[in-house]
């Protein structure tokens, strides 16, 4: 135990009064058996960081960090921790600041080999100069809609560096840009929810999973697998609900708790909690749903009190339901198991048992990541407020339980700031022009691939309308468009109509690859920051202690920022004259300041020398339970301050997607008979994937090694689909349909049903050649997906409705080109 420790914890005990929790640092004995165990004695020296992943103590020797070891606080690390070493050696990392061949020595910005990865390496000073001067032009030439810094993404943890807000605040002091509106996770959900339920949900803090545990009879988990999601974390990730699933598979083994999974696929949760699963057919939750409506409301177990104290605009729904509207259609039973695929007998029993007793619904994201979207998340609150359950412990419906450890008990700690991301208040950028000539300044964010198409159009928009701006330059941090937008070859198209992208990296994505100025950012674990531990846990504050020196001639953003800020005098105003410690340490103590008589802190450095200051347990809470205590007195955000069956305004609003109530639309495409299943019989699924964050760790050589087939993404088919084709496991094979083609390897697996296909979202893109329709040789599900909105409400992505086919690949197959960096020129 280190001198400054146990003066630490003695101070501690004299000091700390009756009624403050006291912090805890590292638990001792789990320090004691790591120091036994080799960390501290041997040669090297153990630091303490964390990651999306988890936190993590790092061995570092000679320079280079040599060993990665979970911290002792996480009970079950994700075993990507393993993939953390090659996120920082790797040969796809951004070495030095590079400008396209084309763009820097033809004319016209040469679009049209945008994507060639031809690159030229220029000192920093060259490349921060042209990325400045482009800033200038596009703001003296057109204005602050021509420049679109707006997209965001998964960045790296740490409340100081995070990259994103680094870029937005040098971008936002020099000009004014194009911003976006909602994100690819939950845009559906996110833009619906608040209409029925009064907030987003999506990220809300749920009901305490021993709540659930105690009190649940029936879970549902509906279009989810937080098995596999709640892995990694928004911030530095605890991984402390898995404990509950662990309590939640002992007592479904005892049947104290039947768990049902609502999912085409057997997922990872399923497998795990061996559980239960009812098949639906993909995209077709809604005709399901109706039926156990009309189940509910037939046989009277819907709750009639509920609905009367709770909820409005029943009587206007539940006609669509009897088939006295305008499409004469009854939702019953019958009419559904077609189209979803579950049996009518199946349909009755499971709404009955859901009216049985305690039932919590527990969605995922991924049923609203597809055409109107928004419909599964309101009709999943219609029926949970006909169970009648909603804010009962263990009852009613949650969004967001798979989601960076949601359920989990909160602390009620107040956690750190971060660096700001605006221009300071009373300060106004360089270029002060905010006339955006007619044009909206804010887009939903997965359309402005539309923007670029299509300046000037407008669409309609959660109940106004958006003028597509006329966007020239991107700037790009802290996110990898070429993974989470969809349809590459459309990106291509768009892409060689702009003038100029910068992209900010460490890794060489297919991003680096369609920009014309790529500027080397370090990772996270060469620089020190700080973090919450536990996003909505709250559990503690974690050091990021800088494992090793900056890459190559990469920089942290902070730095490069500071830079193109001093290029137009601004740089002292950026960093408000502190440095990266400096910054740190601000954080810190106003967040032990924030804490103070509640949760004591340490001082800086005990804090720093530790690594972590815990909060102790956290506090049970029921969502929606105030609300259901007292209506009246704690009413719901919606615009009645009810459970909103009916929305008037979303009615008001005459869309054709959207209408007043939720309601079954045919998607544009669809397998197991929909529309285009003909030609495309297999509906590909891209979820989020088991081994990587997104694009992230894609770059890790070693650890992508362990789930690659022939060096391409895995495919994974049922052994149906597989046979009709010829298909071996470890096989090579295309998937292609209308919009693009991709060659993945085959995994056999049966928790595929028949015509389902997936591939993991986040795999590197990796183009052939960068023309429209050549084949990507790694296997991103995005060359294929559709780049539509999910209605006329949330504009959402709909990269859940596709179709395509696979077929083994014969002939001679293209070396994989999405890693290794960019070709140099000289
Ligand atoms: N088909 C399909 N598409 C999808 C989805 C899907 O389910 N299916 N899911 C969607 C969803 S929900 C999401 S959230 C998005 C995710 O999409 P993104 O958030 O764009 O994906 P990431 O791979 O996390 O991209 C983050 C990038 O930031 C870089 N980065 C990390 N730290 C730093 C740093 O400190 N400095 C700098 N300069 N850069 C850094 C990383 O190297 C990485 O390239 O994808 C969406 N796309
Ligand atoms: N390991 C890991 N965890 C992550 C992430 C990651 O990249 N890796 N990303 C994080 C982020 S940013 C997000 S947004 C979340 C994403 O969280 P989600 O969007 O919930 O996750 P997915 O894995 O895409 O899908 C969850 C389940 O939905 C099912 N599903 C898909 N379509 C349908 C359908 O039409 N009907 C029904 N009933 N089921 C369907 C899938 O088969 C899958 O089992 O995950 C987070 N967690
Ligand atoms: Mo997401």
């Amino acid at each position: 135990m280190s001198l400054s420790r146990r003066k630490f914890l003695k101070g501690l005990a004299t000091t700390s009064a009756a009624s403050v929790i006291g912090p805890g640092l590292l638990m001792q004995a789990a320090k004691a058996a790591t120091e036994q165990a080799s960390p501290y004695s041997t040669e090297g020296s153990w630091k303490v960081s964390g990651s999306h992943w988890g936190a993590f103590r790092a061995k570092v020797y000679n320079g280079k960090v040599v060993e990665i070891k979970p911290l002792e606080y996480d009970k079950y690390p994700t075993d990507m921790i393993k993939g953390i070493k090659g996120i920082i050696y790797n040969p796809s990392r951004v070495r030095y600041p590079v400008v396209r061949l084309d763009w820097l020595r033809k004319h016209k910005y040469s679009g049209e080999t945008r994507g060639n990865n031809r690159f030229v390496r220029v000192t920093w000073d060259e490349a921060l100069d042209l990325f400045y001067k482009e800033l200038e032009r596009v703001q003296k030439d057109y204005g602050p809609w021509a420049l679109h810094a707006g997209q965001t993404g998964w960045r790296a943890t740490g409340q100081f560096h995070s990259c994103t807000t680094h870029m937005q605040r040098a971008v936002a002091m020099h000009g004014n840009f194009v911003k976006k509106v909602g994100d690819y996770s939950t845009g559906a959900g996110q833009t619906i929810l608040p209409y029925v339920l009064g907030s987003t949900e999506v990220y809300a803090q749920g009901t305490s999973w021993p709540d659930i545990l105690a009190n649940s009879k029936t879970i549902v988990l509906w279009a989810n697998d937080p098995l596999k999601n709640s892995q990694v974390g928004w911030q530095c990730e605890t991984h402390g609900a898995y404990e509950y699933y662990e309590q939640l598979k002992q007592k479904v083994a005892k049947g104290e708790i039947r768990v049902i999974s609502i999912d085409p696929v057997r997922s990872k949760s399923q497998n795990y909690l061996n559980c239960e699963q009812i098949y639906v057919n993909p995209q077709t939750d809604l005709p399901f749903m109706l039926a156990i409506a009309h189940t509910l409301y037939k046989e009277e177990l819907y709750d009639k009190k509920f609905l009367d104290t709770y909820a409005l605009g029943f009587d206007e729904f539940i006609p669509y339901v009897l088939g006295n509207t305008e499409d004469k259609q009854e939702k019953t039973p019958e009419w559904a198991a077609p189209i979803c695929g579950v049996e009518p007998d199946k349909i009755r029993e499971f709404a009955r048992l859901m009216a049985a007793d305690r039932t919590q619904l527990i969605f995922g994201w991924a049923v609203q990541r597809q055409e109107h979207g928004e419909q599964p998340y309101w009709m999943g609150a219609v029926l949970a407020a006909m169970l009648g359950q909603i804010g009962l412990p263990g009852g009613g419906i949650s969004y967001s339980h798979h989601y960076s450890g949601v359920g989990i008990p909160s602390s009620g700690a107040s956690g750190p700031g971060g660096f700001p991301r605006n221009v300071d208040e009373g300060k106004k950028p360089k270029w002060e022009n905010d006339d955006f000539k007619g044009y909206s300044n804010t887009i939903p964010v997965a359309r402005w691939v539309d923007a670029i198409l299509e300046p000037g159009k407008e669409i309609k928009y959660n109940g106004s309308n958006v003028k597509y701006p006329d966007i020239k330059m991107m700037v790009i941090s802290g996110c990898n468009p070429w993974n989470h937008h969809q349809d590459r070859n459309r990106m291509k198209t768009a892409f060689q109509k702009l003038q100029t992208v910068v992209t900010v990296e460490f890794a060489w994505t297919a991003s680096c690859r369609f920009s014309d100025i790529v500027l080397p950012a370090c990772s996270q674990f060469e620089r020190n920051d700080i973090d919450l531990y536990g996003s909505y846990s709250v559990s503690g504050i974690l050091a990021m202690h800088k494992l090793v020196d900056p890459l190559y001639q990469s920089k942290p953003d902070f730095e490069i920022f500071t830079e193109l800020c001093r290029r137009f005098g601004r740089h002292k105003e950026y960093t408000r004259g502190k440095d990266e410690m400096e910054w740190v340490r601000e954080l810190y103590d106003g967040c032990r300041e924030a804490n103070a008589g509640k949760f004591e802190m340490p001082e800086f450095d005990t804090f720093w020398q530790e690594g972590l200051v815990e909060f102790g347990p956290g506090k049970p809470f029921i969502r929606h339970a105030a609300f259901r205590e007292d209506p009246e007195i704690n009413p719901l955000g919606t615009p009645s301050g009810f459970i909103e069956i009916f929305s008037r305004k979303i009615d008001r609003f005459g869309y054709k997607y959207c209408k007043g109530h939720p309601m079954w639309f045919e998607k544009s495409e669809r397998s197991h008979g929909g529309p285009k299943s003909d030609k495309y019989p297999l509906w590909l699924q891209s979820c989020h994937p088991d081994q990587r964050l997104h694009s992230q760790m894609c770059e890790s050589e070693d650890y992508r090694a362990t789930y690659t087939v022939k060096g391409r993404e895995p495919v994974y088919i049922s052994p149906q689909d597989a046979q009709k084709r010829g298909i071996k496991d470890g096989d090579l094979v295309r998937v292609f349909n209308d919009r693009g083609q991709l060659l993945t390897g085959a995994v056999i697996s049966d928790n595929y049903p028949q015509g389902v296909i997936r591939i993991h979202e986040g795999g590197w893109f990796g183009p052939l050649n960068e023309k429209v329709g050549a084949i990507d040789t790694y296997g991103d599900p995005n060359t294929l997906t559709q780049d539509i909105g999910s209605s006329e409400l949330a504009q959402a992505t709909s990269a859940n409705t596709v179709v395509v086919d696979i077929e083994k690949f014969k002939g001679e197959a293209p070396p994989v080109t999405s890693f290794g960096g960019p070709i140099y020129e000289s």
